[in-house]
């Protein structure tokens, strides 16, 4: 199967009978779960993601607030302080540079300083977040989570976690199609760990193909390094290698189109080493 998706200065091209694509994380911040503090310099940022680049990473996903379960929100003006800088030293990379923020305002200026997408873990639900990024061109990854990521991993409940999260992800997508956003600049996310305990995450990713065919849209893939692979190995997030390795290749095994990751090189390899053997 084919597919293609309109990503700002991008045209980005998903052929199954390839590797999906790989997006490469960068987080600025000081706090993110598994390398918060590790890039804040903006040098270390950019070596970071010429090094991601240099090992096959075909999309720069930057964080400029951590959304890991607990956090607290950001000050006003902190997040845009921190990625602005580093947005402006990107945007000429010559990748589609992707910034992921729930924020309205950062969504704005991110599209004004020359983002081509906006990944947003809160589905466009924000107030003002649609209007934001309707008028652009940009690319956006439209995001399932259960509350907030204050409150996220409290008690997630569901009846049905693959009939909710495809109901959400289905709605969100129509809001921004409402708003005169083209079907081609959307992909969408069951969000991984956001609002989920590890028999939702498990019963989600076993039904990738079915609610990726269910919305017929291109499916993005988050689980690098999560709780989900520490639960399944007994691991701490810096020896969770492997394992999210072995679930970015079931991940493309299911159908996703991008998956978003934090050891590039490593995934590359193997994407490419599963492709060839199936
Ligand atoms: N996961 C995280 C952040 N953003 N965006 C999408 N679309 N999908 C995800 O699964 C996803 C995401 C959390 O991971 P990370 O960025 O490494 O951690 P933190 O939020 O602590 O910065």
């Amino acid at each position: 199967m084919r597919g293609t998706m309109h990503c700002g200065r991008y045209d980005l091209s998903f052929n199954q009978a390839l590797r999906p694509l790989v997006m490469g994380i960068l987080n600025i911040t000081p706090d993110s779960f598994s390398d918060g503090g590790a890039f804040q310099r903006l040098e270390s940022a950019i070596d970071r993601a010429e090094q991601m680049i240099a090992e096959g990473a075909d999309i720069i996903d930057i964080g400029a607030e951590s959304t890991r379960p607990g956090v607290m929100p950001l000050p006003d003006g902190e997040e845009l302080n921190r990625l602005l800088p580093v947005l402006y030293a990107l945007r000429d990379c010559g990748r589609p540079i992707s910034v992921d923020t729930r924020n309205p305002k950062v969504m704005r200026e991110a599209l004004l300083a020359g983002a081509d997408m906006i990944n947003d873990v809160n589905g466009f639900r924000t107030p003002d977040a649609v209007e934001a990024v309707a008028e652009s061109d940009c690319g956006l990854c439209v995001m399932h989570m259960q509350n907030n990521p204050e409150d996220m991993q409290i008690a997630p409940h569901y009846e049905n976690v693959v009939e909710e999260v495809g109901v959400f992800l289905r709605s969100a997508a129509s809001r921004l199609q409402e708003h005169g956003v083209s079907r081609q600049r959307i992909c969408i996310d069951p969000g991984f760990g956001f609002g989920k305990n590890l028999e939702h995450n498990l019963g989600l990713f076993r039904n990738l193909a079915f609610i990726k065919e269910e919305l017929d849209m291109p499916l993005l893939v988050g689980v690098s390094r999560k709780s989900m692979i520490g639960q399944l190995t007994g691991k701490p997030v810096q020896e969770r290698l492997a394992g999210s390795v072995a679930a970015a290749l079931c991940a493309a095994a299911r159908g996703a189109d991008i998956v978003r990751v934090h050891d590039v090189a490593a995934t590359v390899d193997a994407l490419k080493v599963w492709r060839a053997l199936t």
